[in-house]
């Protein structure tokens, strides 16, 4: 692959899950079509592709309930592959969604049994997730919310939520974990309504939490798709607020079902606007949580993950000649109209809120100029389509 400047490299920091490639194709109305992966094979074949890390749910790795002599020995052949490959795992997980225990929700459970399992369960694969390296932590809460909200349980539950993360913030301060948590917003599926549904929802709620300095936003591309909005908008806000710390990449019609396509597979602008965000201000891991057509056997699956990289190479590259287009620049130049002294006077001091108040502005030009956007969104969509 050498002389292929879209070709992988470890500094791109590129990252899959054991549940994204090793995704057997089921669905709610089909029996698997591609055969479990051993996690060992992943990280070798993720490794060959060019790939950075590998991250899991605890029971990707160690199946539930095993043994604690064959967690050990599970846990000792995965590190042998990481060590023999030099992969890494950034990001760990737990999954509060399979058990049929969690089947109206995990910390915001109405049964404190539930909620108390859900505790003992991300405890101990924080220690799991730690001891094979991770740094960040990610809670998606996948049966957190509901169907029916007759039953009344609509405050208690971001209570119960906001209980469980403070708790596990104190577990990871008492344990000495440098661990960052990143919360993973979604607005349904497979609830009917989740709760924390936006990227805006989950850091409203953060600022709420006793220790928000250890959290922040894990937002993927599919999730703010499925409501309508628009991912680089989250991206921005979750950036703005200092709170990006993981991003899940992948992507979705909109108005669908979760369809977690392969990155770039659909809203090539949007990717490419995404991808221009990243590039410029966020060096954590690029995770593609997304997995192969139901339609591919294995080879479709390595393709599925090496054309997530590639086409992320190539928006990388798009983004970078947007920066040094001339006429571009120009047009972004002309768009925005600053103007020293009149943003002076918008730094409130009582003066300038007086002179403000006087100042006669050219109301006129102003309701009639046009920004050039069009041309602006023009040169961009031929870059995007390579004829510029
Ligand atoms: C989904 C989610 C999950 C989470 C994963 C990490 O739609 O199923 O995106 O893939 O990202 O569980 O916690
Ligand atoms: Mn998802
Ligand atoms: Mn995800």
């Amino acid at each position: 692959m050498s002389g292929d400047r879209y070709a992988p490299t470890r500094e791109d920091r590129f990252t899959f899950g054991l549940w994204t490639v090793g995704n057997v194709g089921r669905d709610p109305f089909g029996e698997p079509t591609r055969p479990t992966l051993d996690p060992v094979d992943t990280v070798h074949a993720l490794s060959d592709l060019g790939a950075w890390g590998v991250n899991f749910h605890d029971d990707d790795l160690v199946p539930r309930g095993a043994p604690a002599a064959e967690r050990d020995r599970i846990v000792r052949r995965f590190r042998e592959a990481l060590d023999a490959t030099g992969m890494v795992v950034p990001m760990a997980t737990t999954n509060l969604f399979a058990d049929p225990a969690f089947k109206d929700g995990a910390f915001t459970s109405a049964d404190a049994r539930v909620r108390a399992y859900a505790l003992q369960k991300t405890m101990r694969a924080m220690d799991l997730g730690v001891e094979l390296g991770a740094r960040t932590y990610v809670f998606w809460g996948g049966r957190e919310g509901s169907e029916v909200d007759g039953a009344g349980k609509l405050l208690d539950g971001l209570g119960w939520y906001r209980d469980a993360l403070n708790y596990l913030a104190d577990y990871a301060e008492a344990q000495g974990y440098d661990l960052r948590f990143a919360l993973e917003p979604k607005p349904n599926e497979p609830r009917g309504d989740l709760f924390l549904p936006t990227v805006g929802s989950l850091l409203g709620f953060i600022a709420t939490l006793d220790r928000p300095e250890r959290f922040g936003v894990n937002p993927e591309f599919a999730h703010e798709a499925m409501a309508g909005l628009s991912f680089p908008h989250a991206l921005a806000q979750a950036i703005d607020a200092g709170k990006l710390f993981h991003v899940d990449l992948n992507d979705q019609k909109m108005a669908r079902f979760d369809q977690d396509l392969r990155f770039g597979a659909e809203n090539a602008k949007t990717a490419l606007f995404t991808v221009a965000l990243l590039e410029k201000r966020y060096d954590g891991p690029k995770h593609f949580d997304a997995h192969a057509l139901r339609t591919e056997d294995a080879r479709g699956v390595w393709a599925f993950a090496a054309g997530c990289m590639r086409t992320y190479k190539i928006l990388a590259e798009k983004a970078r000649r947007l920066e040094e287009d001339d006429e571009l620049r120009q047009a972004i130049a002309a768009y925005r109209m600053p103007d020293a002294e009149l943003e002076g006077l918008m730094r409130f001091s009582p003066e300038n809120a007086s002179a403000l108040k006087d100042r006669s502005l050219p109301l006129d030009e102003l309701r009639t100029r046009g920004p050039g956007l069009e041309r602006i969104d023009q040169m961009v969509t031929e870059v995007l389509l390579g004829v510029r």
